[in-house]
């Protein structure tokens, strides 16, 4: 059982992991977030749990984890009215989480647009960020991380999909360790916004995806639309070339259907 003296244990942090709240069983580490969020605990506060009832992905969908061998976690930001900050902060936490893996195991899970990182092609961790806007600023935001860690067995729905830090690794891996780098990554980069804008984590998210130059189809609104990816715009949208035209889009499910020939990105070099 994660416990909150081991999970503070040497923490590097100095906002992030303030408060720890640790839990065996909760509906949905979000959802406790939010209501701590809603009573003014301050930025930096932390809520893991071993199990979550309900855990969350995006749009209604459910996040499956089983107990013990995983890390479902959230953390609350206050950033104020940072620009665009609800489309960027899904990279950058997307950046932090790939980065502590990296530094623990030596593997690098790449970036899939918008928050789901994923390491030979199936889904290693998913991020779920959830705000409440006041008098149109951001009153918080709630950074909800789910990372398949020691887990090698997934239920039928998603067996095909997912992966775990164990499989890609063939060995236990520390989930106090990872955690305590999560949160070490994630507030470099938090802190880092202020002084230098979105514009370093977007290069850096770029570094660590694949996704420029493929092919893809993107849900989004319930319609769907095909294109080649050409990369990430200012804002943190998905910039698509279909059928001639550019587009960008803000939010959306995206399916990769393979290397576009034409792309530049995958010319044969001479
Ligand atoms: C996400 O949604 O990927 C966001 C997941 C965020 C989970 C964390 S856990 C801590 C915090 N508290 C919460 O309640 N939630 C957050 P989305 O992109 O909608 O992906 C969800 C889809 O991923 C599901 O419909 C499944 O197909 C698949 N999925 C579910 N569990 C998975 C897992 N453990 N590994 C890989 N894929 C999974």
């Amino acid at each position: 059982m994660l416990k909150e003296d081991t999970l503070r244990r040497g923490l590097k942090t100095r906002t992030l992991g303030g408060k720890i709240y640790t839990f065996e069983v909760i509906d949905s580490t979000n959802n406790c977030a939010r209501a701590l969020a809603s009573c003014w605990a301050p930025e930096g506060t932390v809520v893991i749990a071993e199990q979550q009832t309900a855990g969350k992905g995006r749009l209604g969908r459910t996040w499956q984890a089983n107990p013990n061998e995983n890390l479902t976690l959230s953390v609350i930001l206050r950033p104020g009215n940072a620009p665009g900050s609800v489309n960027l902060l899904p990279l950058l936490v997307s950046v932090a989480v790939s980065e502590a893996v990296q530094s623990l195991t030596g593997i690098t899970p790449e970036c899939k647009w918008p928050n789901d990182l994923l390491i030979g092609g199936k889904k290693v961790a998913g991020i779920l960020l959830e705000g409440s806007l006041k008098k149109e600023e951001l009153e918080f935001v709630v950074v909800g991380i789910g990372i398949n860690v020691n887990q090698t067995a997934f239920s039928p729905e998603i067996q095909n999909l997912a992966t775990s830090l164990k499989l890609a690794t063939g060995t236990d891996v520390n989930r106090e360790e990872l955690f305590k780098l999560i949160l070490e990554r994630l507030e470099a980069h938090y802190v880092s916004l202020k002084p230098g804008g979105f514009e370093p984590v977007l290069s850096l998210w770029q570094s660590r995806s694949t996704m420029a130059g493929k092919r893809v189809s993107v849900k989004s609104n319930g319609s769907v639309l095909t294109g080649t990816v050409k990369g990430l715009s200012p804002e943190g949208g998905l910039v698509l070339r279909s059928n001639g035209t550019e587009h960008t889009l803000l939010a959306g499910d995206v399916t990769v259907l393979g290397i576009d020939p034409d792309s530049p990105s995958h010319a044969p070099r001479h």
